[in-house]
């Protein structure tokens, strides 16, 4: 004989629509509860969703109605009941409670329904995850890279990993950190490019997607020392190609999330009809007009210097799509880039800033291609040549034209997201003052 427990199927919030009218059972933790006398509610999330499972007083032995005085948030529970279609009802289903199990009985949890601040919040960061907000942005992030890595895979780039422990720096020596490999300085990877060209050499078109370290000094609202970074490469692509591929990727991450990740930008109230109108072509805008731009709004911003974070949310509030920043002085950039063979003082690299004030979320360009000119720029950047003796073989070996750029993960989830800072936009971020929990 089977008892209701075995054959009870164990469904998820997310499904519980199938279920109308059935007898199922939710696996999860209590998320809040209130009570008006006879009936008593239970808000349980159990990963997927949160969903309300009602208790009616006379309909329910005693022992398991009292149970209800038992639960604290965050307590682990099994319950089952039967499914019930209520337009009043957090996401449309709610469960007629017939049956509650204990797993445990959580004490004190220290993220009540009260305000806290945000110290507070990310010091308990492994149980933040489970609230509301923080589950509905890390449900978007996932489909981020899951869209991202969609629109790649299917449009000829093959993905390729590249090292995490590297002895060459690639964006400045100033935010490496450093580390002892067997005698050795080795650093952490800034960014995989120089692994990708070498890719892009063997494979055409390749993409690598993985964590970056930067030792960044400063509290901004978009830095973080640890950060994701979806890096693709393309042999025989110059700048402009570059920037379709960055537009149809982005639009396409952004229309995605639209289509799966509703529920979640509802959430946090996320203005819909700003991500909507994310579609090719985005404008372009050269570094002497954007220099331009920036001065008559009232910034002081010299040409040769790169631009800061005021400049970029100066031009970024201009746009309702991203913008291509593109042509930054040589000066301003990093030793690989390519100069304009029409304007040699400026490079073939483009920058996109997202709008509303979020600026930069893709760094790019097409990479120098000739020996003899990397060479000199490396050494004009006084980087210890030897290390990079096989990145130069590229340039030995069958030179071509190629571009490429990096999309960081965390500032483009911040913003789809519409987030004030990219703390939120990754579960464990790692700061200046943050390296726990
Ligand atoms: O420094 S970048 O502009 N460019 C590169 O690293 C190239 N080597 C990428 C390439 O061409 N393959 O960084 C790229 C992006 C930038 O636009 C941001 O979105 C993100 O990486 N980024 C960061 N996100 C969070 N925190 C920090 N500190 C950070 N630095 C860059």
């Amino acid at each position: 004989m089977t008892t209701e427990k075995e054959s009870t199927p164990v469904v998820t919030v997310e499904e519980l629509g199938k279920h109308v009218d059935r007898v199922v059972e939710l696996r999860g933790w209590l998320y809040n509860k209130r009570s008006s006398g006879k009936i008593r509610f239970l808000e349980v999330r159990d990963g997927t969703g949160i969903a309300q499972a009602v208790m009616v007083k006379n309909e329910l032995p005693a022992e398991v109605f009292d149970r209800y005085d038992l639960l604290t948030q965050e307590s682990s529970l099994i319950v089952r009941g039967r499914v019930r279609a209520d337009s009043r009802a957090p996401g449309g289903f709610e469960l007629a409670l017939t049956d509650i199990e204990i797993v445990q009985i959580a004490h004190d949890y220290p993220i009540t329904p009260k305000e806290h601040g945000i110290e507070f919040l990310m010091d308990h960061r492994h149980l933040w995850l489970r609230s509301r907000r923080q589950h509905a942005i890390l449900r978007i992030r996932s489909e981020v890279v899951k869209a991202a890595r969609d629109w790649l895979d299917d449009h000829g780039f093959i993905l390729i990993d590249a090292p995490i422990l590297t002895p060459n720096a690639v964006e400045g020596t100033t935010t490496l950190f450093e580390t002892d490999y067997f005698g050795e300085k080795a650093y952490l990877t800034q960014s995989g490019q120089l692994y990708m060209e070498a890719a892009a050499m063997a494979h055409g078109k390749v993409y690598c997607f993985g964590p970056t370290f930067r030792a960044e000094k400063s509290k901004t609202r978009r830095h973080l020392t640890e950060f994701w970074m979806l890096e693709p490469e393309m042999a025989y692509a110059d700048l402009e190609e570059n920037m379709r591929v960055q537009e149809e990727l982005v639009s396409y991450i952004v229309q995605r999330v639209l289509e799966r990740r509703r529920r979640e930008l509802a959430m946090l109230e996320r203005d819909i009809s700003k991500l909507e109108k994310i579609t090719p072509p985005f404008p372009r805008l050269s570094y002497d007009e954007a220099v331009e731009l920036v001065n008559q709004a009232g910034e002081v911003l010299a040409w040769g210097d790169d631009l800061g974070a005021p400049h970029e949310t100066i031009i970024s509030q201009r746009y309702e799509k991203p913008v291509f920043v593109h042509r930054y002085p040589a000066q301003a950039k990093a030793f690989y880039m390519k100069p304009d063979p029409e304007r040699p003082e400026v490079v073939l690299c483009a920058d996109l800033l997202a709008p509303e004030g979020y600026g930069e979320i893709i760094g790019g360009g097409q990479r120098i291609d000739d020996y003899d000119l990397l060479l000199s720029r490396l050494e004009q950047h006084k980087l210890p040549v030897e290390v990079y003796q096989w990145y130069l073989d590229l340039r030995r070996y069958g030179s071509v034209p190629h571009s490429g750029f990096g999309l960081g993960i965390e500032r483009t989830v911040a913003w789809i997201c519409g987030l004030p800072h990219v703390r939120e936009a990754i579960p464990f971020p790692r700061m200046l003052n943050r390296l726990r929990p």
